[in-house]
């Protein structure tokens, strides 16, 4: 069992309180994998102020220099990725290939922003004068906390640690409790590249008590969420203040339209995965499945029939296809739901219980669940469950489809051969990303990810411009006079 500690000014520490949290790995509740410290007003002061004091230093770093850095932080979780990707699938409870998946995307966020570290671009553009040279600059912001949940154990943290090391900023980490373990060998990995004491601090404790602390102290300049638009919500509550950055990535009800072209086996497929993959515990999770009633019978038919074959069991096996939720608590939320959906009139077709044969019963699995006869203001339609469970929607045309609106905007997509199919779901998906002929999940890194409406504030994770490098950077405009004159901008003179 590993013990982690918090990690400040370059050394490892006790927390004030010897108060810890149990991570428990789910598919056998009762086995903890770790215990952590919980961080209370000390630990988090301490933290703060290791970050406020390594700031002067490391943002007059070359951002080339921090970039190589990055680079060896990249290769040594390459080197580490087996190991750490058994940790995260034994935390956090997905199946090992996604695991991999997981540190994996971790990597590929390390070596984009260590290349990141020669361009950091700004513009530079003509003046009205002569003698006169106008420009801009990207700036670091100052100490950044860094909130993360559990579902990604290394790659949310990383597409925050690494573009906000990149831009010169310093940081203090608070992992979800649920994931300690994963996040503290990520933090250890990265400080271990060379990172100067102070640079990245890891604070673990629970959200309620070190990250509702950290979103509200004084001397953090940034915060950077993911997680709930409820937690979302009360952190940006929390952080109100005119200097400080706040940027948060939400739920998600990520809908996956099948048109009546579609091609109804490469629809099935990536539904399976959508809404399957990770036991549905992705922000972009395809909880919603709206089918054109012409291809519905033949579409649902073929999606229960790959559905009911999914293989539950243990996720480090490697034939295992959906593992737990993470606890007993996200177990009993999508228990609750099937409930729902069954009481607002919802057709339960595959699903619905609690899986306890054999072994499971050590561990929160529930069956994939689908469920039929959905209507869009249902409150399975609606709300984001975070679980093994999708609802079919039946519409008339793409416009029905499109219409289908809920209160978030992350992911969306839509299967479809007519080129003007995709056209139209393209422009008119109210979301932040949208997928032809693939599901909700699998964005990659050098995009921007993030989401409309209650599904993100702010800026948007990863990808450089307009993603990642823009939530750790703010601009300064600089404009040099040469010519030895006073000379008046255009519209003075
Ligand atoms: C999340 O679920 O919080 O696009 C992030 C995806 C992954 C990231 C998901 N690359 O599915």
């Amino acid at each position: 069992m590993k013990k982690v500690n918090n990690y400040i000014d370059g050394s490892y520490c006790k927390a004030e309180s010897s108060k810890t949290i149990r991570s428990l790995t789910p598919a056998h509740s009762t086995v903890a994998i770790g215990t952590a410290p919980l961080s209370g007003a000390v630990d988090v002061d301490r933290a703060v102020e290791a970050a406020r004091k390594a700031f002067p230093f490391w943002r007059a770093v070359p951002a080339p220099k921090r970039g190589e850095i990055l680079y060896r932080a990249a290769e040594n979780i390459l080197k580490e990725k087996e190991e750490l990707a058994r940790i995260v699938s034994a935390e956090m409870g997905k199946i090992i290939a996604e695991g991999r998946s997981d540190v994996q995307e971790a990597i590929d966020i390390a070596y984009y922003m260590a290349g990141e570290g020669r361009r950091l671009s700004a513009e530079t553009v003509p003046s009205e004068l002569a003698g006169k040279d106008c420009k801009s600059v990207r700036e670091a912001i100052g100490v950044f906390a860094l909130i993360t949940p559990w579902n990604f154990p290394t790659a949310i943290p990383a597409w925050k640690i690494f573009p906000a090391l990149i831009a010169g900023n310093t940081i203090v980490f608070k992992p979800s409790s649920y994931t300690p373990v994963a996040a503290a060998r990520l933090a250890q990995i990265i400080n271990d590249a060379g990172l100067p004491p102070g640079v990245l601090n890891l604070v673990n404790g629970s959200g309620e008590e070190a990250g509702s602390l950290l979103a509200s102290h004084d001397d953090i300049d940034g915060i950077s969420f993911t997680g709930s638009s409820k937690v979302g919500e009360g952190l940006l509550k929390l952080s109100a203040s005119l200097t400080k950055e706040i940027s948060c990535e939400m739920g998600g009800k990520n809908p996956i339209i099948v048109m009546d072209d579609a091609r109804i086996d490469l629809a099935v497929e990536g539904a399976l995965w959508g809404a399957f993959g990770t036991a549905g515990q992705r922000c972009t999770a395809s909880s919603r499945i709206i089918v054109h009633r012409d291809i519905l019978e033949n579409f649902t038919e073929a999606f229960r029939k790959a559905a009911s074959a999914l293989k539950l069991g243990d996720p480090l096996s490697e034939d295992t296809d959906v593992g737990p939720l993470i606890n007993e608590e996200q177990m009993n939320k999508v228990l609750k739901y099937i409930e729902i959906g069954t009481s607002e009139g919802a057709s339960l077709i595959l699903g619905g219980r609690r899986a306890t044969g054999g072994s499971l019963s050590e561990g929160y699995f529930i069956e994939p669940t689908i469920f039929t006869g959905v209507r869009g203001n249902m409150r399975i339609a609606q709300e984001e469950i975070f679980g093994p469970l999708t609802a079919i929607i039946e519409v008339k045309d793409l416009e029905d489809a499109i219409a289908n609106g809920v209160d978030y905007g992350l992911a969306s997509s839509i299967y479809t051969q007519d080129v003007n199919n995709s056209a139209i779901a393209e422009r008119d998906l109210d979301a932040g990303i949208v997928y032809i002929n693939a599901p909700t999940i699998g964005a990659e890194i050098q995009l921007p990810f993030g989401g409309y409406k209650k599904s993100g504030l702010g800026h948007k994770e990863a990808g450089g411009m307009g993603g990642a490098i823009d939530m750790f950077t703010k601009l300064k405009v600089i404009y040099r006079d040469f010519s030895g004159k006073l000379q008046k901008a255009q519209m003075d003179s």
